[in-house]
């Protein structure tokens, strides 16, 4: 699969990599950007050789700066609804794809840029990550769930404090905050989300689909439902062959062979 905007590559085995590639434009979400990554992203999710997922953005000064703020100001109503359905629908594949996706925050990520990163199951920042929703300064709000996810992450009080001032957040903040999982220096990036995506990618792999389903569904339901689905979905798990070898690996204190059933 070949694409305009974006790279697609395999780092590691079973480890996919998108890199958004329009760097002059400090790889701003123009729509052909967000349908090419629709289209990486269920190509991966229909791989069952891909364990792990990985976006980040090429250069060195921004992950995406955004949705393409040019493009969108020549949008007629029709188009911009159009960039709204594929923007959401990225993100929902990202969210439901059968493998944890690991955003790789080398630089700005900004409006649409942050709010892809949010739909990430986690991000990785360099230290040159700076965070933002800037879109109150345009006249405009998050359109690509960014209010919601935000909030969910980091609670209600700072996404309205990000979301109502468009304030921006370098990565020591944003650790803090927990809108991100880990900082490193930018020279070790690739390398800290290879090391997390690698150790998915040895894990049983029923067990990690099903546990990132888990949270993704759960967190949407209340205690008692998500407690109940967990039990099923548990049930599931404890079906497979994996979790007989896993638990007699365990006992004969050997390394696990999984086979993914
Ligand atoms: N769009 C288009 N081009 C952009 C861009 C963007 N978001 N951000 C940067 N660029 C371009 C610049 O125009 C410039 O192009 P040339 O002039 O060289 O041709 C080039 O990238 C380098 O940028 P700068 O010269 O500005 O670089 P600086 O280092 O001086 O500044 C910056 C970096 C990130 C602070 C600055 O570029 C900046 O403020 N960029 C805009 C950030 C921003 O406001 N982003 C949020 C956009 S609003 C929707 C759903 C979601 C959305 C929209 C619709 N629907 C549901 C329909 C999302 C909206 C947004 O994301």
């Amino acid at each position: 699969m070949t694409f305009e905007t974006l790279l697609v590559s395999a780092p590691a085995p079973e480890v996919r990599l998108l890199t958004i590639n329009r760097p002059k434009a400090l790889n701003a979400l123009a729509p052909a950007v967000v349908r090419e990554l629709l289209q990486a992203v269920a190509d991966a999710a229909g791989d069952a050789g891909v364990r792990a997922l990985m976006i980040t953005g090429a250069g060195d000064k921004a992950f995406v700066a955004g949705a393409d703020i040019a493009a969108m100001s020549a949008m007629s109503a029709l188009e911009g609804r159009e960039f709204a359905v594929q923007g959401h629908a990225l993100m929902r594949t990202i969210e439901m794809a059968p493998f944890p996706a690991i955003a790789l925050v080398n630089g700005y990520a900004l409006g649409g840029g942050c709010e892809l990163a949010l739909a990430c199951d986690f991000i990785v920042a360099s230290e040159k990550a700076v965070f933002g929703q800037p879109e109150v300064g345009l006249g405009i709000v998050p359109g690509f769930g960014g209010t919601q996810r935000l909030t969910r992450l980091v609670g209600k009080a700072m996404a309205i404090e990000l979301c109502t001032t468009g304030r921006q957040v370098k990565a020591d903040e944003a650790l803090r905050i927990g809108l991100v999982n880990h900082v490193v220096a930018p020279d070790q990036l690739m390398a800290k989300g290879l090391e997390l995506a690698g150790a998915i990618a040895q894990k049983a792999p029923v067990a990690v689909k099903l546990a990132k389903h888990l949270v993704q569904r759960g967190q949407d339901m209340d205690l008692a439902n998500a407690n109940a689905f967990e039990a099923d979905v548990f049930g599931v798990a404890f079906a497979t062959d994996d979790r007989v070898e896993g638990t007699r690996a365990f006992v004969e204190k050997r390394k696990p062979e999984f086979r993914g059933r």
